[in-house]
């Protein structure tokens, strides 16, 4: 893409409705827009990064062997109405009348659609389990949207569902999903924490927040230092496959003290070692759920059981709120000049700053470079000083900025910047991208 027409309206002085970080910075950078309260539109750059994280959410859910859906966004009010949640909700739920006075409502979460899919076609426990997700639209009436897109009304969010034949069968799918969560967080770039939990509307008896550390966290969180050194993506890590690997897994996630402000426990904090203590500010960014039989019982889903008895599947449901997730990543990871995204997924993997449009030696590298990063690097080609242009990288937060000014065009050499430690070094083009890896 080339910065001179693109899309991407940076802004030079800080919003003053936005009183975090991350909000002030996805505005300053031309992320998003609000069109209504806690209702944004994505632009270029911001939909990049969201359609980055979902892919990192999609490989992880499908690796755990969940299969992927797409359920509407406007639900009928009879199926909750059939589990009793319609009432219950309250103002959260925007509702809706179509034409036929029918009610409908714009979906905050899916648990009656799904299970309504569910009893239409499972017949039998041969087969199950089955874990369907979908990553779609939700609305939310909260009463104060705020923090941009971290508490919107409308948010973009992977919720998964779980449908197995006993208790067992439903703790593993459980344990599954959380293996999912960790690998998918630390791909990108996040220490993430698995916190016991209230169920609250979603109801149940088993449940875990997954915190971000960030430093400007809504919560104080507690917790023990296994959780930093755990690496979830190398080879001989935990694997989905095994029931025994997953309860060693959930072992090891449940076994080490980790809690929010609201659930923290002072005399079991004090059996943790002095050097393995941590303490930070965390963002909920997941949240999971074991409920049994809450909705499948009040909707009447059954399948024909072994012994040829109906029996009702038990269910859980497994959240990420995937926009949310943008503003909770530039939490963790942002310095007074700009966001710093992870590699895997900034929207694009590098800046091209030409400091000198017009010189036909900068002109020619820089259109070399562009055409070689196939679409991967964003090129400042703006009559613009060199000032702004750094400025605007900076502010943009691309893991890598190659700066090309006249001196090293005609000495065939560019400037390589490393934005998260600012780090610089002079390279041949070709060391550019063999770095890169573009
Ligand atoms: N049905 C369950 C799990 S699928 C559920 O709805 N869980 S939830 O209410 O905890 O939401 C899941 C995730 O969505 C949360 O962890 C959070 O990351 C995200 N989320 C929830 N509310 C909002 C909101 N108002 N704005 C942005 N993200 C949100």
């Amino acid at each position: 893409m080339r910065l001179s027409h693109a899309f991407i309206p940076t802004l030079k002085e800080t919003p003053a409705e936005a009183q975090i970080a991350s909000h002030r910075l996805m505005l300053r950078a031309g992320l998003v827009r609000q069109t209504s309260a806690g209702i944004y539109a994505w632009l270029p750059l911001g939909l990049r990064v969201l359609r980055n994280i979902e892919r990192i959410v999609r490989a992880e859910q499908d690796a755990a062997g969940a299969q992927e859906i797409l359920m509407p966004t406007i639900q009928p009010a009879e199926l909750w109405k059939e589990s009793g949640r319609y009432e219950d909700y309250g103002k959260e739920m925007l509702r809706i009348r179509d034409r036929h006075d029918r009610d409908m409502l714009y979906g905050p979460t899916n648990e009656e659609m799904v299970t309504d899919l569910f009893r239409q076609s499972i017949r039998s426990y041969k087969e199950l389990p089955q874990i369907l997700y979908h990553i779609q639209w939700k609305f939310r009436d909260e009463v104060r949207p705020r923090f941009g897109v971290m508490r919107g009304r409308e948010f973009l969010m992977k919720d998964a569902y779980s449908f197995d034949i006993d208790h067992a069968g439903a703790v593993n799918s459980y344990r599954k999903m959380m293996l999912a969560y960790m690998r998918t967080f630390q791909r990108m770039g996040l220490k993430a924490i698995p916190m016991e939990a209230d169920t609250g509307p979603i109801g149940g008896d088993l449940s875990h927040e997954f915190i971000i550390l960030a430093p400007t966290g809504e919560s104080q969180v507690y917790y023990d230092a296994a959780f930093e050194e755990i690496d979830y993506l190398s080879g001989d890590s935990f694997s989905h496959e095994k029931p025994e690997d997953l309860a060693r897994f959930f072992e090891v996630m449940t076994g080490h003290y980790a809690a929010t402000d609201e659930k923290h426990d002072a005399a079991r904090w004090d059996q943790v070692a002095a050097n393995r203590k941590r303490e930070g500010r965390g963002i909920e960014v997941g949240h999971i759920f074991y409920f049994g039989t809450k909705y499948t019982k009040s909707m009447g889903a059954v399948v024909a059981g072994p012994d040829g008895k109906p029996l009702h599947p038990e269910m859980g449901s497994y959240g990420v709120g995937v926009s949310r997730l943008v503003g909770a990543v530039i939490e963790a990871s942002h310095d007074d000049n700009g966001i710093i995204w992870p590699d895997s997924i900034a929207p694009f993997k590098a800046a091209i700053l030409n400091l000198k449009i017009g010189d036909a030696g900068c002109d020619a590298l820089c259109e070399r470079l562009y055409a070689a990063f196939g679409g991967n690097a964003l090129y400042d080609d703006r009559a613009d000083r060199a000032g702004a242009k750094f400025a605007d990288a900076d502010l943009m937060g691309h893991p890598w900025q190659v700066v090309v000014g006249p001196r090293g065009a005609a000495a065939g050499t560019v400037e390589l910047k490393r934005r998260a430690t600012g780090e610089r070094v002079e390279v041949t083009p070709e060391e550019v991208l063999a770095r890169i890896g573009a």
